[in-house]
């Protein structure tokens, strides 16, 4: 498989040094080629023609003061803030769905198997991943010299065309997505997925390689891919407004593609293994929320720089959490009330 760098040229990034891993390029012993040299991009592919709209379409929006802090039912979705205009979607509880890639998918990567079995309580997920819109709230709120205030479109360097306020908020490290989950307020509980809820989530029923089937048409997701057209021209490749492509069968946006998203667990490469080996008599793992420890925290989905085979539901990327790249944003889960 070729594989390609992540801009680290473009990037910003800022943690040279810090990334153990660069978004879509598994390492895995078995699962990589070896090859990390920076693909010419073509950019003249077929043009794309994004559908859904520009509405998030989520069960329900959010109510409540700035900050949020309300409680949260089993019928309502979390009291974020209204101006902060979260949609909430709800994701049912599941007794059971598969994790994971089938040995069949030439796409996989070893950490991907063995598919194994996982009950899921129900929860709320955002439909969108977080925007600069309303992580831009929570960096105002933020004193000069706290950590995470040069995080977001605060980031220094980041290019003003990641900066749109519908556009999903990139150069946040792992702990300023937990810092934004928390300023939501504390009685929420929102957090980050975990990875079981995000491919869960991802999945929305399908037992297919993405959550539209076995293939990935370039109009529904914003990947390498895609080429965007607007005013007639094409338009540079970067992140894209929160859901302009198709949603899933939850309706969740952007699960595919636009920017990777940090997932809550520690990352391991056998961890399927130990799901399938150490869960309870009939192989079944409830709620798993991933290693125990390690030094890298689980991403998901692809992005606006990733290929298509790496956005696929179950695919696996993992980064040094205080990595602060310009295709990597988050989204936030919340639990549903007994
Ligand atoms: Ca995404």
């Amino acid at each position: 498989m070729n594989r390609k760098v992540l801009q680290w040229g473009l990037l910003l990034s800022i943690s040279l040094g810090l990334v153990a891993l660069l978004p879509g390029c598994d390492k895995d012993s078995d699962d990589s080629d070896g090859d990390t040299s920076v693909v010419n991009k073509n950019q003249n592919d077929k043009p794309n023609n994004p559908s859904g709209g520009g509405n998030t379409g989520g069960e329900g929006g959010s109510e409540g003061g700035e900050g949020g802090g309300g409680s949260t039912t089993t019928d309502q979705p979390p009291q974020t803030a209204e101006a902060l205009k979260i949609q909430w979607v709800k994701i049912p509880a599941t007794e059971e769905f598969l994790m994971g890639s089938p040995d069949s998918e030439p796409d996989a990567g070893y950490s991907e198997k063995p598919q194994h079995r996982v009950k899921l309580s129900g929860f709320w997920m955002s439909a969108t991943e977080v925007t600069n819109a309303q992580y831009d709230k929570f960096l105002v709120s933020l004193s000069d010299g706290d950590p995470h205030k040069e995080s977001g479109s605060n980031y220094p360097g980041l290019d003003a065309k990641f900066k749109g306020a519908n556009q999903p908020v990139v150069c946040v490290s792992y702990d300023d997505a937990l810092a934004f989950c928390q300023w939501l307020g504390a009685d929420l509980k929102v957090s980050l997925p975990t990875e079981a809820q995000w491919e869960y989530a991802c999945r929305a029923g399908s037992t297919t390689k993405y959550s539209f089937g076995d293939a990935l048409r370039k109009d529904q997701a914003n990947i390498w891919e895609s080429i965007w057209q607007e005013n007639g021209a094409d338009v540079t490749k970067q992140t894209r407004a929160v859901a302009q492509y198709e949603k899933n069968a939850f309706g969740l946006y952007d699960m595919h593609g636009n920017v990777w998203e940090w997932c809550s667990d520690w990352y391991g490469g056998d961890y399927y293994q130990k799901c399938k080996g150490e869960g309870s008599e009939d192989n079944l793992t409830e709620n798993p929320t991933g290693a125990a420890s390690g030094s890298l925290r689980v991403i998901r989905g692809g992005s606006w720089y990733g290929d298509v085979a790496d956005c696929h539901s179950a695919y696996r990327s993992r980064l040094n959490p205080v990595a602060r790249l310009d295709d990597l944003g988050f989204r936030v889960v919340a639990p549903v009330a007994p």
